[in-house]
């Protein structure tokens, strides 16, 4: 099985540092890039990061997955909503995909408590900042370990 972890990013996530620090923190997406690869070395995985505002390049990214990765962090951000693409690409590779929010989309508003990702991703951490990405490559590597 690949050593490799794909870690993704939907649209505006390039914006972090930038404003509204009170929701997403005050670090970049290169400070997250870098937190990313130090805990995939810690478990043992390369991990590959990026970051798209395209919802088509995202299904691209995900399809890509399915021979080349062992699992997917995946915050879709905004697509998170409203993209069926994503979900079906998600339920098709056969490839463990985590979900990840920086913030927590159930104590804000309602349209944010809807995602069509959760409905294929093996599960979902919001509300922990930078630091759910760590979480869900833990949840991620445990579950290739097992
Ligand atoms: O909490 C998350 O990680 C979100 O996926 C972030 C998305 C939002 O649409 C989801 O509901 C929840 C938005 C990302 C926008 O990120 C920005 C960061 C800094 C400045 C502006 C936007």
């Amino acid at each position: 099985m690949s050593k490799s972890i794909l870690v993704l990013n939907g649209p505006n996530l390039n914006l972090l540092g930038t404003r509204q620090p009170d929701i997403y923190g005050s670090k970049t997406l290169v400070d997250l890039q870098a937190e990313c690869v130090e805990k995939g070395e810690a478990l043992g995985y390369r991990v590959d990061f990026r970051q798209s505002n395209s919802e088509g390049t995202l299904v691209d990214w995900i399809h890509e997955a399915r021979n080349r990765y062992a699992g997917v962090v995946l915050n879709a951000g905004a697509y998170t909503h409203t993209s069926i693409a994503l979900m079906d690409a998600i339920a098709s590779v056969g490839v463990p995909v985590i979900e990840v929010h920086i913030s927590n989309i159930h104590q804000r508003e309602d349209f944010r408590h809807v995602s069509y990702v959760s409905k294929a991703a093996m599960g979902m951490i919001c509300g922990f900042g930078f630091y759910g990405y760590s979480m869900a490559l833990d949840a991620l590597v445990n579950h290739l370990r097992h």
